[in-house]
């Protein structure tokens, strides 16, 4: 028996960043300000007071961490193109210096052997587009597709897969309504208009990426597998709530060309008595994607919770009848978010119940967890409860494999300990500890761990080939 998980011979190992999380040089080249450069000077707003000038400063050092990928050995690799580098503005001519960082990196990592992945919008928006409304405005959603066409064409002849938006839940509730991340907003109907407006971006980009021929096109979304803390049926519905909002919400109109409905209301109704939709967004939105992306940490356990009218213009964007309750027996991250691996196994089941044909084959374009690392005098770190996150939740993926779910990759979050958002640099999701005085690099203990579980599912792979081309003989 192997210490390891086994997956199919093509399974794509990868790890996953985003640009503002790591690449620094906010101001060089021509990159215009955006809504997380403008969010991060609003006091209170991140945890220590950081933001992403210099965060891993992976601007001026990409071919040391490119070099890491590839003595780590992945298949693919995740990146993220900034929006206010390709438009300082968010429209117009493309900035060819911002062009040109991404290009050199795409030649740096195919020159390797590693596949590169590009996420066109992981949360930078061009600060001009947000003072023009945002994505509460649906001219947004055309400026996305504008730019997604200019980046298409400066990479598509090297990059095989494409993912519009990272994590529209995000964008638009914790953007929205919780405010929690830029641009900070906290009313609840523009949230609901954002949401749609982010899934019109996404519907129109995917144009975009076909138009430059792009075959392997898809979304990533956060997931969870939601379950009701007891079986009372106040319990029950708040979970159906919490499925509604933080999962059919995006799922749905993705592959069913349809808004959910709860028992209470249908976000359909929700949606259609706002004057931000339009006839025929949902063909728009629905269009064939080649794969689901799924960002997966945590499950949701949630029980019933009074309804909290926090602003007048809260009306409708966002059903809070629900709160998240404890997880008992659960190990808890940094981030306190319960570790429960087998519910990553059960949400895969569930989707491939649930949609059957039409859902895409899937890759984990996320999966890692936040540990209170302690590094050694020699900056070493042996992070063995990440290494036992990643192991379950790779196991769960293999078991759900087995079932008959198509996952084809899985992407670890994150190559470097980086700029954590709301939480800035006190969160550390890396399999590679940063120093962010030096700005020193030192693979942790998790990353030694998943070289090896590559290099060895890559030998079992050949050994099963060779077997296969000898049985054929
Ligand atoms: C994702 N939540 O963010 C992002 O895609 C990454 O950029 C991020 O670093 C990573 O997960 C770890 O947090 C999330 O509140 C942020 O539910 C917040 C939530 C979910 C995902």
């Amino acid at each position: 028996m192997s210490e390891f998980p086994s997956f199919p011979p093509d399974f794509a190992f990868g790890v996953a960043t985003s640009a503002y999380q790591i690449e620094g040089a906010v101001s060089e080249d021509g990159r215009g300000p955006s809504i997380w450069d403008t969010f991060c000077r609003r006091p209170g707003a991140v945890l220590d007071g950081g933001d992403g000038t210099t965060a891993c400063d992976h601007y001026h050092r990409h071919r040391e961490d490119v070099a890491l990928l590839a003595d780590l050995g992945v298949d693919t690799y995740r990146f993220s193109v900034a929006w206010p580098r390709v438009q300082p503005t968010g429209s117009g001519a493309a900035n060819p210096q911002g062009l040109d960082f991404y290009s050199r990196l795409v030649d740096d990592l195919l020159a390797t052997g590693i596949t590169p992945a590009v996420t066109l919008y992981h949360w930078d928006l061009p600060q001009a587009l947000e003072d023009a409304g945002g994505w509460r405005v649906r001219d947004t959603a055309a400026r996305f597709a504008d730019y997604t066409a200019l980046v298409a064409d400066a990479l598509a002849d090297r990059v095989p897969r494409w993912i519009t938006l990272n994590e529209p839940w995000c964008s638009a509730f914790l953007g929205h309504a919780g405010g929690e991340h830029a641009p900070g907003v906290r009313l609840g109907t523009p949230a609901l208009a954002a949401a749609h407006h982010l899934l019109v971006g996404h519907g129109l980009s995917m144009g975009a990426l076909r138009a430059a021929g792009v075959r392997e096109a898809g979304i990533a979304l956060n997931l969870t597998h939601v379950s009701a803390a007891t079986g009372r049926p106040e319990d029950r519905a708040a979970a159906v709530r919490a499925e509604t909002q933080r999962n059919l919400m995006w799922t749905e109109p993705l592959l069913r060309a349809r808004y959910p409905a709860t028992e209470t209301d249908t976000w359909e109704e929700l949606i259609e008595r706002e004057d931000f939709r339009r006839a025929g967004d949902l063909d728009l939105v629905s269009a064939p994607m080649d794969f689901l992306g799924i960002n997966y940490y945590t499950p949701s356990v949630v029980r019933a919770a009074p309804y909290q009218e926090p602003h007048p213009d809260r009306r409708h964007a966002m059903d809070n009848r629900f709160t998240d309750a404890p997880v008992p027996g659960a190990r808890r991250t940094a981030m306190d978010w319960p570790v429960v691996p087998g519910t990553l196994h059960s949400l895969l089941t569930s989707l491939h119940r649930r949609y059957g044909p039409a859902l895409p084959p899937v890759h984990i374009t996320e999966n890692g967890s936040a540990e209170h690392d302690v590094p050694a005098p020699d900056g070493t770190v042996r992070d063995t409860d990440r290494i036992d996150y990643l192991r379950d939740h790779l196991g769960a993926v293999a078991d759900a494999i087995a079932d008959g779910v198509d996952v084809r990759g899985h992407y670890v979050w994150s190559l470097l300990d980086n700029f954590e958002w709301s939480y800035g640099y006190e969160r550390r999701f890396g399999i590679v500890h940063v120093d962010y005085r030096t700005q020193r690099r030192t693979p942790k203990a998790s990353y030694h761990w998943y070289r090896r579980l590559i290099a060895e599912a890559r030998t079992v792979a050949g050994r099963d080939a060779k077997a296969r081309a000898g049985a054929a003989r």
